[in-house]
């Protein structure tokens, strides 16, 4: 029987989007059970993103999770905390496809971030992908030494007034694959803290102009969609990711709609 890694797809898979005006949708999960994981991974998401940053996602969790999305024939997105880089490296040495870091708001960020995520001489990613190999049937290490590179992606995300000042920065450090965009913070960073609000319409122009700046760039534009329903004019702006949602808000969904069907008010 061929095995068929599911690593690459994630690349794949947003350069074809971006290129036809497409988008992905990722699941989002920061309940740590790898069970979850695998069961929105079978829902028609194109990937499933692991949350280590808001979420309860531990290092135990995505281990497992990951073979779970993996099993469903699906990639595997992880975020990880604030500055700590050092768990991009890990994640991918586990079989994530690829990593969103939170809070990257300068270009000096962007070249930590970027360089725990590439090999020489691109980063300085450490050598140690036994469990990414072994999801990679055939692939010999010095294969995986050129082609890991263009692999794994590395998304950082733009949610502060620092991180769009530096825009152009970040989109030109060569290890940098994509720009991520946080509407709930970045509705508080350009509100000066008075609202959360990834509805209004300075947080809708800021994502027209990340999007038109990451294409100058030739780099992927990917954000949290401010609603679900935002997702068809922002993949014409040319989003070629998107998250819809979360565990933990369509859990909750799920149980009132159940519960206001069986007529006990929420
Ligand atoms: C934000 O909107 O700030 C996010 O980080 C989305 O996950
Ligand atoms: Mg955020």
């Amino acid at each position: 029987m061929t095995l068929h890694s599911t690593i690459p797809l994630l690349a794949q898979g947003m350069k074809s989007a971006a290129a036809n005006g497409a988008t992905l949708l990722t699941a989002w999960t920061g309940i740590p059970d790898p069970l979850l994981a695998g069961l929105l991974a079978r829902e028609s998401f194109d990937t499933v993103t692991l949350d280590m940053q808001h979420g309860a996602q531990d290092i135990a969790s995505v281990t497992l999770g990951i073979g779970m999305v993996s099993a469903a024939g699906k990639p595997t997105i992880v975020r990880i905390p604030v500055g700590q880089f050092p768990i991009a490296s890990r994640v991918l040495d586990l079989g994530a496809s690829a990593v969103i870091a939170p809070m990257i708001n300068s270009k000096a960020d962007a070249e930590a971030f970027a360089s725990f995520v590439k090999f020489p001489p691109m980063g300085d990613r450490s050598w140690g992908p036994a469990v990414t190999m072994s999801m990679l049937p055939g692939m010999t290490g010095p294969d995986y030494l050129k082609s890991g590179n263009g692999m794994h992606l590395s998304l950082a995300m733009i949610e502060t007034r620092e991180a769009l000042a530096a825009l152009d920065d970040i989109l030109a450090v060569p290890g940098i694959d994509a720009v991520f965009v946080g509407p709930s913070d970045l509705s508080i960073a350009l509100t000066r803290g008075a609202e959360v609000d990834p509805t209004r319409k300075d947080v809708a122009d800021a994502l027209a102009h990340v999007a038109a700046r990451a294409k100058a760039h030739g780099k992927l534009a990917t954000c949290f969609a401010p609603r679900p329903e935002d997702v068809p004019h922002l993949a014409k702006a040319g989003y070629s990711l998107m998250a819809i949602s979360t565990d933990f808000m369509q859990l909750r969904a799920g149980a009132r709609a159940s519960l206001t069907a069986a007529g006990r008010a929420s």
